[in-house]
């Protein structure tokens, strides 16, 4: 058997985070005085000196001015866990954070660490996929540093058949962070990010569950932020963010933007909002009110998607008149 390539930056728990790091980064643009790090964080000179060098290799630029001190001038756009917890508005998202550089699929590795206890909230993140997978076994291109690969590991109180609304939210979140980004772009039922009917991001919600309770969740999100090209069966029909802006966009304020909303619509769910969310949901999809075709594991459904119920499943009004309530599908606009 050959070993999948895994290549792990760091795998860090939140209450460990670098302390020297997290000030740089929540004081960027700033000059800190040596002193002042080492008397706040409680760390000799010669250790933030040491850590300084550590940083700088993994690509930030920071300045060190005698009697100055020391300040951040550049980060590199990487996952590095502090500059997800920078951020004091994410609570409970990257309680543990997997950062890697190369793994086959973000959502195996999350769907192994849950199985090992990982508690919820841990994000896995890699900078590429050598296995990046859609539905189906369908496979997802995941080119290096272009895009957001991320699986988040949930442990929800809801039961399997609600598990459905975690694509849902996840979607809102999705659109409105690119939105913010000023990309118009919509959702397609059920998992899709789509931009002028190429698509943008991708959802793929794996569950493992017992008859009337969910174990864990894992929900893995790709992003294509500055792909330049796909490859040529994805041309038509895939896009990304640097292809309609023509601009490099930076990666991690996306991320923040993300995480932040899922958080907030997380929250609805878990209290038993969700129609709520569904409403965002219906402000911001490109499916209901079209004719689709939706093709599923065993069936073939043609009609108008007119609506979706309370637990994120779409009814078609087929020809006939008649009305068909769809759990899951590809989905086709006509
Ligand atoms: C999806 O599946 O859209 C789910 C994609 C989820 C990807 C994330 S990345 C992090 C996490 N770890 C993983 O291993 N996966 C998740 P589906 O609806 O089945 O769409 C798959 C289809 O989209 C493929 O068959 C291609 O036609 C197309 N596709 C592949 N890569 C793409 C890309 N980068 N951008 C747009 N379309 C793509």
């Amino acid at each position: 058997m050959v070993m999948e390539e895994e290549i792990l930056i760091k795998a860090q728990d939140k209450e460990n985070k670098n302390e020297i790091l997290l000030y740089l980064l929540k004081n960027k643009g700033n000059y800190v005085s040596g002193e002042e790090l080492s008397e706040k964080l409680k760390v000799t000179r010669t250790a933030i000196w040491k850590h300084i060098n550590v940083f700088k290799k993994l690509g930030y630029e920071i300045d060190s001015v005698p009697r100055l001190g020391y300040c951040l001038k550049n980060s590199p756009d990487l996952f590095i866990p502090e500059e997800i917890w920078k951020d004091d508005n994410i609570k409970f998202l990257g309680s543990k954070i997997y950062y890697f550089d190369t793994i086959g699929s973000t959502n195996e590795k999350a769907k192994i660490l849950a199985l090992e206890g990982a508690p919820h909230g841990t994000l896995v993140l890699s900078e590429k996929q050598t296995k990046g997978k859609g539905r189906l076994g369908r496979k997802w291109e995941s080119p290096d540093k272009q895009g957001i690969w991320l699986s988040i590991i949930l442990r929800p109180s809801l039961t399997p058949e609600e598990a459905p609304k975690i694509t849902l939210i996840t979607a809102v979140a999705c659109a409105k962070a690119i939105r913010e980004q000023g990309v118009n772009c919509a959702i397609k039922w059920p998992n899709d990010i789509l931009y002028k009917e190429k698509k943008l991001a991708g959802i793929l919600t794996e569950i493992s569950a017992e008859m009337d309770k969910i174990n864990h969740v894992v929900v893995g999100i790709g992003i294509n932020v500055n792909t330049k090209s796909f490859p040529e069966e994805l041309e038509d029909i895939a896009t990304s963010l640097y292809l309609i802006k023509n601009e490099y966009i930076e990666r991690v304020p996306l991320l923040l933007t993300f995480l932040k909303g899922f958080e907030l619509y997380y929250s609805e769910l878990e209290k038993g909002n969700f129609s709520e969310v569904l409403k965002e949901w219906k402000n911001l999809n490109c499916t209901l009110g079209r004719k689709v075709r939706i093709i599923g594991k065993n069936f073939e459904v043609e009609g108008e998607a007119c609506d979706i119920d309370e637990f994120g499943a779409l009814l078609i009004k087929k020809d006939d008149g008649t009305f068909e309530r769809i759990l899951s599908g590809d989905v086709s606009l006509r």
